[in-house]
């Protein structure tokens, strides 16, 4: 058994340095813990950029992967195969669409997305060949391939990785005056939005503003596209983000925690008419729809509404907002999100900022990660209980208040 530092320096030497993360090593997971390789335990306040909305290694989804990786793990999609049919139907009564074109990641799902909004928009809005253009947002964060980071405004995520796809048009988020221009294009095809921007430093719109969004695009037939990679599955209290306004999304994405972080599987649902302009041969992944893939998606979703993640996130969110900016402190300068996706900025205080509040997050046995410098995400998985919930608190205000 190595020590941390040692599994640290192995990364460190034969890894890409693609990251920074914090220095902690961890071996095992359940539930809304983590232990590291010296058996510390620590609550997980990320769940993994909100992939373990169920919770660590949760048995029944463990359990349905062990047991068909005994059986067919993958078959291509050049032959059908007993779990694909079942999982479709599944998946798609569950969220009330169509049809499913399951992938991978989230990031080939958002792919998956923009092609079939632009084929969309020649085959039956009638765009001129290649002219098809999608409105993003600022701030956005929809993954890591060129086409993706192509709309990026991030420096980070895009810099020195040009020459960029075209076809994207940006607009300030949470600003229907400026989709309302964008909107008067003619060759628009598709709106793509986060309904909470995670990356960004959790973003919460202006109530109301995605029903409008999306009836700003009904009104210029266009078409509406939430990526619930992050704010789907429960996390923000409702079973999508979307569903807090009654908004149906003409294409959905989904990842992460569609799996319950036990397997890479993402999902782009649609009706009929949009995802039927897609024909055979024309999109396709060697592990899009397997075996392992669909059954552990059924379990992670069934695991969803038998432990009533939603409501549990609803519920136990309000009293981390309420407890967080009831405290009296002055280094916690912003409390904000939705369900149990949340997260506070931080005013440095003696030369100390949000990575070392992480740094002594982590020695009081809690792990977060700060994004965009002085933004804390505080996201453990859905399954966490008011008592636990309530010593997290209380670690994140001792942590605080030590400097
Ligand atoms: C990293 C955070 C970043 C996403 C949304 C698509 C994807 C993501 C809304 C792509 C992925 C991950 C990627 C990971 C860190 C994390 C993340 F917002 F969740 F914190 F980066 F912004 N749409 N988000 O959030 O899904 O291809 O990764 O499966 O790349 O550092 P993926």
């Amino acid at each position: 058994m190595k020590t941390s530092s040692e599994y640290i320096s192995l990364e460190d030497k034969y890894g890409a340095h693609n990251y920074h993360p914090l220095p902690v090593v961890l071996a095992k997971g359940e539930g809304v813990f983590v232990w590291d390789v010296e058996g510390k335990r620590y609550f997980d306040f990320l769940s993994s950029y909100s992939a373990v909305n169920q919770g660590h290694c949760h048995p029944k989804i463990v359990d349905a992967l062990k047991k068909q990786a005994d059986v067919l793990t993958l078959t291509s999609r050049a032959f059908y195969n007993d779990t694909l049919g079942d999982y479709e139907k599944y998946i798609t009564e569950y969220f009330g669409y169509e049809k499913v074109l399951p992938m991978n990641t989230g990031a080939e799902a958002v792919e998956t997305a923009l092609k079939l909004c632009r084929k969309w928009s020649y085959q039956q809005k009638g765009l001129a060949p290649d002219s098809a253009k999608i409105i993003v947002c600022d701030g956005n964060f929809h993954g890591r391939t060129t086409t993706i980071i192509s709309f990026s405004n991030d420096p980070d995520a895009r810099a020195e990785f040009g020459p960029y796809t075209p076809g994207f048009i940006n607009i300030p988020y949470n600003d229907l005056d400026s989709l309302k221009q964008a909107l008067k294009d003619p060759n628009i095809a598709g709106f793509m939005v986060e309904p909470i921007q995670g990356e960004a430093g959790v973003f919460v719109p202006d109530e109301g503003y995605l029903k409008s969004a999306y009836e700003l695009c009904k009104q210029a037939n266009v078409l509406f596209i939430a990526d619930e990679v992050q704010t789907g599955i429960a996390r923000t209290g409702k079973l999508l983000a979307v569903d807090h306004e009654d908004v149906k999304a003409d294409i959905l994405i989904l990842g992460k925690a569609i799996s319950g972080g036990v397997f890479p599987v993402s999902a782009v649902l649609a009706d009929d008419e949009i995802m039927m302009c897609i024909r055979p041969g024309e999109h396709g992944s060697t592990f899009g729809g397997n075996p392992l893939a669909n059954k552990v998606a059924i379990a992670a979703l069934e695991v969803v509404k038998d432990e009533k993640l939603s409501e549990n996130a609803e519920r136990l969110g309000i009293i981390l907002r309420r407890e967080l900016s009831n405290f009296e402190n002055d280094m916690i300068t912003l409390v904000r999100g939705k369900g149990l996706l949340n997260a506070i900025v931080i005013k440095p205080k003696n030369g100390k900022e949000a990575w070392d509040v992480c740094l002594k997050l982590r020695d009081n046995g809690l792990l977060a990660k700060p994004t965009h410098g002085d933004i804390i995400r505080f996201a453990p998985p859905l399954v966490i209980t008011e008592d636990q919930l309530m010593d997290c608190i209380a670690i994140i205000k001792k942590t605080i208040l030590s400097f």
